[in-house]
C-alpha cells in the first residue's frame, strides 16, 4: 500500500475500486470534466474522467482490440470508420491496423482527452498524427443526426451511459447510427457489465434489432471496470458479426480468430438473459 490512493466513484456500478498512486501524473479540469491521469506500480497509466476509471495501460488492449477487432474482421471490406468518443485514441491506434481502412472520422466532444492522451498516454494516442484520421469536435448524436457521409463501421466507444453519454443510445441515435452506414455496414459499441448492467444491455439489443438484421453481444475480461464481465453490443445489416470474413494478419495481443469466436454469448444464454427465454 501506497500513502496515496484513488478511491473511484462509479455512479454507475455496486462496487467501488480503490488503487494505490505512485504519483499523480495530470489533474485538471477540461471544458466539460475533471480529468485525472495517476501512475500505479501495477497498472501503469490510468485515466479517470468524472472520478471514473476510463482505461489503464495494463488492460486497456482488452477493451480497445475487442470493441474494434470483432467487427473490421467480420466486414469484409472496411474502408471508412467512424469513432464516436475515444479521445483517448486506443480505439483509433487498433482500427488504423487494418490496411484495407481509408478514412477514419473520430466525433469526441472533449478536445482536452485528446490533449492529454497525447501529452501523457504515447502508447494509446500514436494514431493522431496517422493521415486517415480526422477529428471533430462535437457530439456524437448531433453528428450521427446531421452527417450526409456513409460508413462501414461505426464504433461507440463511450463513457458509461448515464449523464452524457446517455443520450448514445437512444433510439433516435440508434437509428440514426444504423442510417450513417452502408448497406452492409456495422455497428459496435461498448455496453457495460453483464454482471451490474444487464437491463441496459438489453434494452440497447433490443433496440439495435429494430434498426438491424442482427443484434449480437460478445464480452472480454476487463480488469479494472466494475463488473469486469464487459459486453460489446454489435449489429450488422447485412454479415453475421460471429463468422471472419477475412484472415487476421495484424498484430494484436488478445484479439485472435479463436478469441473472436469464443467471445460471443452461447446461444442458450443469449436467449435466457437477452430474450428472457429457457
Ligand atoms: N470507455 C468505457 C469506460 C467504462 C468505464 N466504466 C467504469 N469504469 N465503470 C472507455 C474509453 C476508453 N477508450
Amino acid at each position: 500500500m501506497t500513502d496515496l490512493q484513488f478511491h473511484e466513484t462509479d455512479p454507475f456500478a455496486p462496487i467501488h475500486y480503490v488503487y494505490d498512486v505512485e504519483e499523480i501524473v495530470c489533474s485538471r479540469r477540461t471544458e466539460y470534466q475533471q480529468l485525472l491521469i495517476f501512475k500505479s506500480r501495477y497498472f501503469g497509466k490510468v485515466l479517470v474522467l468524472d472520478g471514473v476509471v476510463q482505461l489503464t495501460e495494463r488492460d486497456e488492449h482488452f477493451y480497445h482490440e475487442m470493441l474494434t477487432h470483432v467487427a473490421l474482421h467480420a466486414h469484409p471490406r472496411p474502408a471508412d470508420v467512424l469513432i464516436i468518443g475515444g479521445g483517448d485514441g486506443g480505439s483509433l491506434r487498433e482500427v488504423l491496423k487494418h490496411k484495407t481502412v481509408k478514412r477514419v472520422q473520430m466525433v469526441e466532444l472533449d478536445r482536452g482527452v485528446i490533449d492529454a492522451s497525447k501529452e501523457f498516454l504515447p502508447t494509446l494516442s500514436t494514431g493522431f498524427t496517422d493521415p486517415r484520421a480526422h477529428v471533430l469536435e462535437t457530439k456524437g448524436e448531433e453528428f450521427l443526426a446531421r452527417t450526409r457521409d456513409k460508413f462501414d463501421l461505426v464504433i461507440m466507444d463511450s463513457t458509461d451511459p448515464v449523464g452524457p453519454a446517455a443520450s448514445l443510445f437512444t433510439n433516435e441515435c440508434l437509428a440514426n447510427a444504423a442510417s450513417t452506414l452502408k448497406d452492409d455496414g456495422m455497428f459496435v459499441a461498448q455496453t457495460e457489465s453483464l454482471h451490474f448492467h444487464l437491463d441496459f444491455i438489453r434494452d440497447v439489443q433490443q433496440k439495435l434489432a429494430r434498426f438491424f438484421k442482427i443484434a449480437d453481444l460478445y464480452s472480454a475480461p476487463l480488469a479494472t471496470y466494475g463488473g469486469n464481465w464487459w459486453t460489446f453490443s454489435i449489429a450488422s445489416k447485412a454479415h453475421d458479426p460471429r463468422e471472419l470474413q477475412r484472415r487476421c494478419e495484424i498484430s494484436t495481443r488478445y484479439y485472435a480468430k479463436d478469441v473472436h469466436h469464443q467471445a460471443f454469448l452461447p446461444l442458450s444464454l443469449r436467449r435466457k438473459l437477452i430474450d428472457g427465454k429457457g
